[in-house]
């Protein structure tokens, strides 16, 4: 077997992602904290607890981990709830332990990208009706002024909101997130109040930081027609204008469109300086009339397809390949801000990880402006309304104990991350069936 090696620019960004209230613990003051208090809406009744307790410290030892494991980037989100507790009221000693941890990864040579929301609201924000009142875009951006401000000494590359698009169908149409609604007219507007939270952001950080560079972090899905049908492929098509395209295309042009409806946001226009990719896996998808909620779309994966521990997740490159295409047709440079699989066992994330490494280098050489590759997740950690029955952490977490498990893809990530490529000799060592996919003779 002929050895090979496909190789990454000079400065590529390796990391990995984490997010406030899934590795802090203690987050006693936002949506979150509340809902887990809820019986029926957490697996297990499960919550969050004390996390991965970086709140008390140990965001220490894991970012070591990072570090020794030749990482060069961490993405990780700030606390709204922690910042400011109260209406007007900001706690400084919370705003000095980010400073602390920033601090951190500097010294450990870890650039630092920045998530001013993920999934969390503040308890003071949801009595004030949370992303459906018109107020809060404007409450948004104070909070995010305040913390440009406070870090912008650290950081250069901030992401205004993760994920949105799952943010409103979660807790709009699913109702799996809080506050628990089925409302697609509500759904909508929440839409239109984060894309103009997103806009006042933009704004508002570009005013207290020039240089700074700023997007969303989009978690595309592909979705794939099930058949030629042309109901299936209309279906799929809606999905992904509605899921996928929303919301950066509102920060291209300002207009928020879904179905038969567009609202126009002047000052959302041109309001992305990269796109932030989180991808995870391929839907096929059928039309099914029973399924209004889910624009009469039924989803499955692939019957061959490989699945994680708990089969949310169908191991589907290919999709990743389309899910870069369509992040580069924007135009703007484009990071990975979130890829990996939940798998308890390490048995399927070698090959997760070697394929999906695989189609981003085929991506970086047609000419895709990838700068950086955050891998989901550093250590296992409360997975939303899933609490820890998933485990994505290239580290294991024995919540009881709070010690780290090694897994194999520790070894591997980290080969990759220092040889800034993939290798044939690693997939021979960390997940040899995949050889022939992906250096075939
Ligand atoms: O854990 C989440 C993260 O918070 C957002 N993106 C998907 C991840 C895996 O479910």
């Amino acid at each position: 077997m002929a050895k090979a090696i496909v190789q990454f620019p000079k400065g590529f960004l390796w990391g990995t992602a984490t997010a406030a209230h899934q590795v802090e613990g203690n987050n006693t003051n936002n949506n979150w904290s509340a809902w887990e208090k809820e019986p029926g809406r957490i697996m297990h009744g499960q919550s969050a607890g004390v996390a991965c307790d970086w709140w008390g410290g140990r965001w220490k030892e894991d970012l070591d981990r990072a570090a020794e494991t030749g990482q060069n980037a961490h993405r990780f989100s700030v606390e709204w709830s922690r910042i400011q507790p109260e209406p007007g009221k900001w706690d400084e000693n919370a705003i000095e332990r980010y400073r602390t941890i920033l601090r951190g990864m500097h010294d450990r040579n870890l650039r630092p990208m920045v998530t001013l929301h993920h999934f969390t609201d503040p308890l003071w924000l949801v009595e004030m009706g949370g992303w459906e009142n018109p107020e809060t875009p404007a409450f948004f951006a104070k909070y995010v002024e305040k913390v440009v401000a406070s870090l912008k000494e650290y950081v250069t590359e901030w992401v205004t909101i993760n994920e949105p698009n799952v943010y409103s169908y979660s807790g709009y149409v699913s109702g799996d997130f809080p506050p628990g609604k089925k409302d697609m007219g509500t759904a909508f507007s929440v839409m239109v109040n984060l894309v103009k939270g997103h806009a006042l952001a933009y704004h508002g950080i570009h005013n207290v930081q020039p240089e700074a560079k700023v997007g969303l972090a989009i978690n595309y899905r592909s979705f794939y027609p099930a058949s030629k049908s042309p109901l299936d492929i209309f279906v799929a098509k809606t999905q992904s204008a509605i899921f996928n395209d929303l919301f950066p295309k509102a920060a291209v042009d300002g207009k928020v469109r879904f179905l038969f409806k567009t609202v126009t946001i002047p000052e959302a226009k041109n309001t992305q300086d990269f796109i932030g990719l989180n991808y995870y896996t391929r839907d096929m998808v059928s039309f099914d009339i029973t399924k209004p909620n889910t624009l009469f779309g039924r989803s499955f994966y692939r019957p061959e397809a490989e699945l994680s521990s708990t089969g949310f997740i169908a191991n589907e490159p290919d999709g990743f390949t389309e899910a870069i295409k369509w992040a580069n047709r924007f135009g703007y440079p484009i990071y990975i801000t979130e890829n990996g699989v939940e798998d308890e066992k390490d048995t399927l994330r070698p090959k997760y990880l070697a394929y999906h490494i695989h189609k981003l280098w085929h991506m970086v050489n047609f000419n895709s402006n990838i700068k950086g590759y955050f891998h989901w997740s550093l250590v296992d950690n409360f997975e939303w309304e899933r609490g820890w029955t998933q485990r994505f952490g290239l580290w294991g977490l024995d919540t009881e104990t709070q010690q780290r498990i090694r897994r194999g893809s520790v070894d591997f990530y980290a080969e990759i991350c220092r040889q800034n490529g993939l290798s044939s000799e690693m997939i021979e060592k960390y997940c040899p069936d995949a050889i022939q996919n992906i250096f075939p003779d």
